[in-house]
């Protein structure tokens, strides 16, 4: 099956907590913090490969979770880092932010990678908070938590020449025998069910092919195959619009090209701009294919930068096609093979927003990134920990806020799981 669009869910691996702990054995009365810390989460890295054309491996598994570190433990061990997650995609493959459509980045280059989300970072020991005066700290740190995010794989094929044209009309025909793909052709409608690729020789140049299915008029609109396919060929530098000359389905030439281009247009203005050589197949079986040339010529609405008659049954014509090709794409830029990867990050780290609300008893609840991220540091029930909690407090402007929201002295107040009364 091939799949080219999916939805996955991501999940890097949560930090390890510190460990909080002392040194006890029969030889040590009253040992120092020995807590370790905690290992940091696996990133999620997605990586591109040739050896993919398709997404079919996040269709069955949709969610997709780098592994935690581990806590740290006694004795100073710290905690094992989490594995690193890789997921492989195909060459040309964009990533979007499910949530705002916003591309992430999108990976061209053979075997490059994109680090999506980072892993959490591992908490603390309480070894590492001993000081001079501090000698037996009692808290640790907590590992950071990682969100889960939703993410849009979507395969864009990057080829410099797309092949098009209704079904059955010779497309795979052609491509088989300018390049060394080797796809599905029947004499029946919609034999090439997903693209084909193939690297085309000629001389010293190469350059690759891409074969849609057959497109139907309406196929920008989703009828047939085509809407799916359309896409694919966005990136190409070249059309090549295949037609059968022989008209023995009961078609016309002219009305043929001009309904697909009819479909590229309204598909996309992309679509609309590329530049397209006509190639006139099953001229083994046409008749008049010099009238039919000239037909087309004279028409000032099919734009086209060569008109090739050729056979997909006698290969009669198809160097000259192919050498047009190559001549053509000699002219036009090349194509774009660098990777693009946005500044936007997934899992922008909130550590400051402060959120206040008030239930229906009156408490006052303060949440938000702040409060999460003050929640790795704090651990009520040590003193110290508890007094540098309440430091932050004010020196970060909760304590303001609050006032702002017009809490007064004896009004309750809950942070993270704890509940007080508000004393300014
Ligand atoms: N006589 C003749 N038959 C041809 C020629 N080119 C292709 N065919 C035949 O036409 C039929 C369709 O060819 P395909 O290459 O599968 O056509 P397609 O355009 O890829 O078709 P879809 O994948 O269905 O869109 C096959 O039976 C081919 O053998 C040609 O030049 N002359
Ligand atoms: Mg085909």
């Amino acid at each position: 099956m091939f799949v080219d669009k999916v939805k996955i869910f991501l999940k890097a691996g949560d930090g390890g907590n510190g460990s909080s702990s002392f040194l006890r054995d029969k030889f040590t009365m009253k040992g120092g913090p020995d807590g370790g810390d905690g290992g940091n989460g696996g990133n999620i890295i997605i990586t591109c490969t040739n050896k993919k054309n398709t997404l079919i491996d996040y269709y069955y598994k949709r969610k997709f979770l780098a592994e935690n570190g581990e806590n740290g433990a006694k004795r100073n061990m710290d905690g094992k880092n989490g594995a690193n997650l890789v997921l492989e995609v195909p060459v040309g493959t964009i990533v979007r932010n499910a949530l705002t459509n916003e591309i992430l980045c999108d990976l061209k280059v053979d075997g490059s990678s994109y680090t999506i989300l980072r892993g959490g970072k591992g908490g603390r020991g309480n070894s590492k908070f001993a000081t001079p005066t501090r000698q037996s700290p009692g808290f640790c740190e907590l590992g950071e938590k990682c969100k889960e995010y939703e993410v849009i794989l979507e395969l864009k094929i990057i080829a410099d020449v797309g092949l098009i044209g209704f079904p059955n009309v010779g497309k795979s025909t052609i491509l088989s025998i300018i390049s060394n793909a080797k796809p599905k052709i029947a004499n029946y409608h919609f034999t090439t069910l997903s693209p084909n690729l193939g690297v085309c020789k000629v001389y010293d140049d190469s350059f690759v092919v891409a074969d849609i299915p057959g497109l139907i008029e309406g196929a920008s609109e989703g009828a047939g195959l085509g809407h799916e396919f359309l896409r694919h060929i966005e990136r190409t530098r070249l059309l090549v619009n295949v037609v059968d000359a022989s008209e023995c389905e009961g078609r016309d030439v002219i009305t043929d090209i001009k309904t697909i281009n009819n479909e590229l247009a309204s598909f996309s203005p992309i679509l609309k701009k590329l530049p397209q050589i006509i190639a006139l197949n099953k001229c083994d079986m046409a008749t008049d294919i010099d009238k039919k040339v000239e037909k087309i010529k004279k028409d000032k609405d099919v734009k086209q930068k060569g008109i090739f008659a050729v056979s997909g049954a006698t290969k009669e014509g198809v160097d000259k096609l192919l050498v047009a090709i190559a001549k053509e794409l000699k002219e036009l830029e090349p194509i774009n093979n660098e990777n693009f990867v946005s500044n936007i990050e997934l899992d922008k780290k909130d550590l400051t927003s402060i959120a206040i609300t008030r239930d229906s008893a009156g408490t006052f609840i303060v949440s938000g990134g702040y409060v999460e991220n003050l929640n790795r540091y704090v651990v009520l029930d040590d003193s110290e920990s508890f007094a540098y909690f309440q430091k932050r407090l004010r020196e970060d402007g909760v304590i303001e806020a609050l006032k702002n929201k017009g809490a007064k002295d004896g009004d309750e107040v809950k942070i993270l799981n704890i509940t007080f009364t508000f004393v300014d």
